[in-house]
């Protein structure tokens, strides 16, 4: 329901809020991000009328995410809106995904209120571009799911694109040029459109980016937190286009939200309370700051009728256990149909999932990252005076090492009540045998009890001299071997190839290397890489190479013998190589 009296009375209130310094940062960050980084696993929920084409558009099956499907397939905005026609989701029980999220152990959920393709999934004031005006459900859908939340002590987040509208004129659209064989017979026509006018395929679409930012986006935000019995995250996507400027029409909004979590994609250099690994885990986390993975289940976030690539539950179990022990939390998507239902796979991974979180849960809720460098076997959480040992590989001679001095007092396998096991401590090493068999369907989590905080073996790396091809004047070789992941070592300006080498002190096996490196959102960086090893004729010989990941990499292999390791790195496109900390480890 269009109210164009609306912005007249909204406008001058957001005029004297903007004078205000925004509140939101002098909040303490730590109390308000307590219970997040507590819950570690929340639910993201892609819907919206892309679930009608479902991926598919004349008949042909567009490539890529399916929320994407209006601007991969060029659909002119008329014909896109056309699909709201058919958006009538009667089966949608929002009590029903609440419970569902809550079986699968998840703490909260994001939902996308607004995607790019600009259609609100709730009743707003300022556009008939949204379920309760352009839909034959017509009923605002996230009034009830935020009923269900709050009687299910879930938390609630909504998603919103802010910056990327394709329907509201003046809203940014991200648009290269088509790759694949389109189903719009003028590609060509359109694509020299998009060109020339900010990635837009549709002359509709054209208008004032600030105009739309001032009557769309900035009433909408105001909506949502203000209409659904306050927001406990309010999840940023893409700044395309956006400017601190812009990013700051939204700022006297969430200053009268001070508990309200926000991520790193508003833009205008804001960073938000998280950093957001869109479908990847990073090799080393981000250990100053808050992170989240989002990642899809399949292979799309919106509901595609023919993307059935299903990751596998161990798989997202091990992704979970992953992120966990790196510090991070996971929200993984679920893509509804436009009938309102979660699809059959997503199902049953979810209440698999919570299967596992059942018996293993305290592994992971409220749990600090692993304490360990590296472990050969799997992963590690720590809670007080508990670590949590992740078996991703079972050891098959059943001796389970681990390099801690701390004296265990208990052992017990989570899965498996009536577990025995005994444990011997030796040279800053403690053994623990366990049956040669895991008694666990999916990952065994054993949880040991143990005095003192974790006193665990430095990788053979730390504090060691080391030698590198040039260092910047702001730079140091010390900054890659002190533990720092925050400090770094680069070579001079120009050098887009460069070599960094370790001297360990004397030979012994390694058998995983990792690499930190300066993160930035959006950026996936990736430098080439070739690790070697100093021979006894002196040779240097490769042990691996290949790409980091853009924020850090880590690599296992068969262990080689050696006292000195260089790294060979190139800079991505021409640029100097950059490496926050390098870390060897050695073969346990
Ligand atoms: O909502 C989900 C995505 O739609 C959204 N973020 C998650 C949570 C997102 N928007 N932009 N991006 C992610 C970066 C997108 C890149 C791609 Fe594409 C979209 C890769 C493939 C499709 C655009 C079109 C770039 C290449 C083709």
């Amino acid at each position: 329901m269009k109210r164009v009296i609306f912005f007249l009375i909204l406008l001058p209130l957001l005029a004297v809020h903007s004078c205000k310094q925004p509140a939101k940062q002098e909040v303490s960050a730590e109390n308000r991000m307590q219970w997040w980084t507590d819950a570690k696993f929340g639910l993201f929920i892609h819907w919206g009328v892309y679930a009608v084409p479902a991926g598919v558009y004349k008949e042909v099956q567009i490539k890529n995410i399916g929320e994407w499907i209006m601007n991969r397939g060029k659909i002119p905005v008329a014909e896109y809106r056309e699909f709201a026609k058919q958006f009538n989701p009667v089966k949608y029980d929002p009590e029903a995904w609440v419970k569902l999220a809550k079986e699968a152990g998840m703490k909260y959920l994001v939902i996308t209120s607004k995607h790019h393709d600009g259609f609100a999934l709730f009743d707003s004031k300022v556009t008939d571009w949204d379920v309760v005006d352009a839909t034959p459900y017509g009923k605002d859908l996230l009034t009830p799911l935020a009923e269900a939340c709050k009687k299910e002590g879930i938390k609630l987040g909504f998603y919103y694109s802010q910056a990327q509208d394709w329907t509201h004129p003046g809203g940014a659209a991200a648009r290269r040029p088509a790759v694949e064989g389109w189903a719009n017979p003028d590609s060509a026509a359109i694509d020299a459109y998009t060109k020339e006018h900010r990635g837009h395929w549709d002359p509709a679409q054209e208008g004032s980016m600030d105009d739309y930012l001032d009557k769309i986006a900035v009433p909408q935000v105001k909506e949502i937190l203000e209409n659904y019995g306050g927001l406990d995250i309010l999840w940023w996507d893409t700044p395309t286009d956006m400017n601190k400027e812009r990013a700051e029409k939204f700022l006297p909004l969430l200053a009268n939200h001070p508990n309200l979590i926000t991520n790193n994609r508003l833009g205008g250099g804001y960073q938000g309370d998280t950093e957001t690994p869109e479908q990847y885990i990073p090799s080393t986390g981000f250990p100053d700051r808050h992170w989240e993975v989002c990642m899809t289940m399949n292979d799309t976030w919106g509901f595609k009728s023919w993307d059935h690539d299903w990751k596998s539950t161990n798989d997202l179990i091990l992704k979970l256990s992953d992120i966990v022990s790196k510090g991070g939390n996971f929200l993984l998507n679920v893509g509804p149909t436009a009938e309102g239902e979660i699809p059959q796979p997503s199902i049953e991974r979810l209440k698999e999932v919570g299967q596992w979180m059942k018996v293993n849960g305290e592994a992971i809720y409220g749990t600090q990252a692993s304490p360990f460098a590296w472990l050969p076997w799997g992963k590690a959480t720590l809670k007080g005076q508990n670590l949590y040992l992740h078996v991703v590989t079972w050891p098959a001679d059943g001796k389970l090492k681990l390099p801690l001095t701390n004296k265990i007092t208990g052992v017990t396998l989570l899965a498996d009540p009536g577990f025995k096991s005994e444990v011997s401590q030796s040279e800053g090493y403690a053994v623990i045998t366990l049956p040669t068999q895991s008694s666990d369907q999916w990952l065994p989590v054993i949880k040991l009890d143990i005095e003192g905080t974790p006193a665990v073996v430095s990788p053979v790396s730390s504090g060691k001299p080391g030698a590198a091809s040039s260092v910047d004047a702001s730079a140091s070789i010390a900054h890659l071997f002190d533990g720092d992941p925050l400090n770094t070592w680069k070579p001079v300006a120009g050098e887009n190839k460069a070599w960094i080498e370790v001297d360990l002190g004397e030979e012994m096996p390694v058998a995983n290397f990792s690499i930190s490196e300066p993160w930035k959102p959006w950026d996936r960086k990736r430098q080439d890489f070739e690790l070697r090893v100093k021979d006894k004729e002196g040779k240097w010989v490769t042990v691996i190479s290949g790409k980091t990941r853009g924020s850090g990499h880590s690599a296992d292999f068969e262990p080689v013998n050696g006292r000195y390791f260089r790294l060979d790195l190139a800079g991505p496109n021409g640029e100097v190589p950059v490496v926050n900390e390098w870390v060897l480890n050695r073969a346990l």
